[in-house]
């Protein structure tokens, strides 16, 4: 059974050109002039582009007293209606809990995508336990990437000696830290003030998380990582202080990756202020969202290549669930939804607007996290032999945004009312048609693990190429007769 898409416009990260593509089972097996084959999905006036890839979900995630409400059937789902074909979820151990046990119940769940998925393990806590199974997970598990939390403090966070320790093993595994880049301390330490001063509204949760706690985070763990000789990747960049730090650390040859979400691309801080409760709690996350010069500075990372990925940070919450934070703002679970509206929003306010080129849109949506993730061009590629994930765009299709026709399992949408001009027409998901002109046609457990090999240049001082500089010893004869 063989399925030709016809008709359309390739548009990879790097060419634009007319041809149609034939699809042999699961992967892609002919690219050329007027093919044929049992199936004809028409793509006139359309973009073929690989499917959307978004390296940071939280699916059905226990986080602050109870589980994001999206799962593995509904997140990917919308991530299937919305044009993308592959999810990386977070795996977080319990404080005290084997990874490799974490991971079984995180495969449990993941059994019901619609779509392919890999997982970031969490580093939540450290000892001899952690370090010896980051080898098991690394060699046997397929996942290269390890996630740390410079935030959550009394939860989640990790201190700089079990991350530099963790670095130094991701160095001999192969591996890459992740971070989410927020100084715990001062956060712990503002959301106090703000509470005992009688602020406890969902707008002190920006206060409590201004640019300068994810800058100063970010710079320490682009030092610790460069110390350990790793690359590493920060997530869900948000401002110029975090940005600046990347930005600089790539131009000193240091390899390091910023990720911002298309929640702060396109919505800014008002959404906290002058805004009813639940309006402004539905859109607490962290980072929260920052003011317009901020989002200039992550559009032109994207445009420069300071910045590389677009992604969502899906962790979608109800109404009900983040009124448990109704007298206290820290208890408001963090987290937005937008894994079915990350492609339609970056091709609008991208796109459309001229900020971005298409080939670029593929770049940051699919092809350079690829790379990153050490999955090309098994994913993230339109080229003869990888997989089939593939959306058709149809750059003329509108609509606007609304919880009352998402896949998401939320009540509300944070995008609610925004009109989007570019929709998938056909979303492929390793060679099976899962979104037909529109209509979900996927099945719920299509999708499959994607393994990950270790990486190769990892293990050495990045910005430099060389050891640290080793320990000498100075020998002195004869002791000081006075002083120094
Ligand atoms: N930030 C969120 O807003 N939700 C999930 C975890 C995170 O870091
Ligand atoms: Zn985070
Ligand atoms: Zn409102
Ligand atoms: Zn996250």
């Amino acid at each position: 059974m063989s399925t030709v898409i016809k008709g359309g416009t390739i548009v990879t990260a790097d060419l634009t050109y007319t041809a149609d593509v034939k699809i042999e089972g699961e992967t892609i097996v002919e690219i050329g002039r007027d093919l044929s084959g049992d199936e004809v999905l028409d793509a006139s006036g359309c973009m073929v582009m690989p499917g959307g890839i978004d390296p940071h979900v939280h699916l059905e995630m226990p986080f602050m007293g109870t589980y994001s409400t999206d799962d593995f059937e509904s997140g990917t789902r919308a991530a299937i209606a919305g044009g993308t074909t592959m999810v990386v979820d977070f795996c977080l151990p319990n404080p005290g809990q084997s990874l490799l046990e974490a991971l079984q119940r995180w495969d449990n769940k993941a059994g019901r995508a619609h779509c392919d998925y890999s997982y970031h393990m969490g580093i939540t806590w450290w000892d001899e336990q952690v370090f010896n199974e980051m080898k098991t997970i690394v060699e046997d598990k397929g996942i290269n990437t390890f996630k740390h939390f410079m935030a959550y403090k009394g939860a989640l966070m990790v201190q700089d000696d079990e991350m530099y320790a963790s670095f130094q093993r991701c160095a001999e595994l192969g591996a890459m830290p992740l971070v989410h880049a927020e100084n715990g301390d001062v956060v712990a330490d503002l959301s106090a003030k703000l509470l005992a001063a009688g602020n406890n509204g969902p707008e002190a949760h920006a206060y409590s998380r201004p640019p300068q706690v994810e800058g100063e985070a970010t710079n320490r763990a682009i030092m610790i990582a460069d110390m350990a000789g790793v690359p590493l990747y920060v997530v869900h960049t948000s401002c110029e202080d975090s940005h600046e730090a990347i930005r600089r650390a790539r131009q000193q040859g240091k390899r390091v990756y910023g990720e911002p979400l298309i929640q702060h691309l396109t919505l800014d801080e008002s959404e906290y202020f002058d805004k009813d409760w639940d309006h402004a709690a539905r859109r607490v996350m962290s980072p929260p969202f920052r003011n317009k010069q901020h989002q200039d500075s992550l559009w032109a990372g994207l445009a420069s290549g300071s910045l590389q990925v677009v992604a969502t940070d899906h962790c979608a919450f109800t109404t009900d669930q983040k009124r448990t934070g109704i007298n206290d703002f820290t208890k408001i679970p963090n987290g937005t939804g937008g894994l079915e509206d990350r492609l339609p929003m970056l091709w609008t306010y991208g796109v459309v607007t001229g900020r971005l080129t298409m080939n670029e849109f593929v770049a940051v949506t699919s092809t350079n996290i690829a790379k990153i993730l050490n999955i090309y061009p098994k994913k993230g590629a339109i080229l003869v032999g990888a997989d089939a994930d593939i959306v058709v765009w149809d750059p003329t299709k509108t609509k606007t945004i609304s919880a009352k026709t998402q896949q998401s399992a939320i009540d509300y949408n944070v995008f609610e009312g925004k009109q989007v001009q570019g929709l998938p027409r056909f979303t492929l998901s390793r060679g099976t048609v899962s979104l037909r002109d529109g209509e979900l046609t996927s099945k719920e457990g299509h999708g499959q693990f994607v393994k990950r090999e270790p990486y190769q240049a990892v293990g050495k001082a990045l910005s430099t190429w060389k050891e640290l500089t080793a320990p000498r010893k100075i020998e002195r004869s004869g002791i000081p007769a006075s002083g120094v």
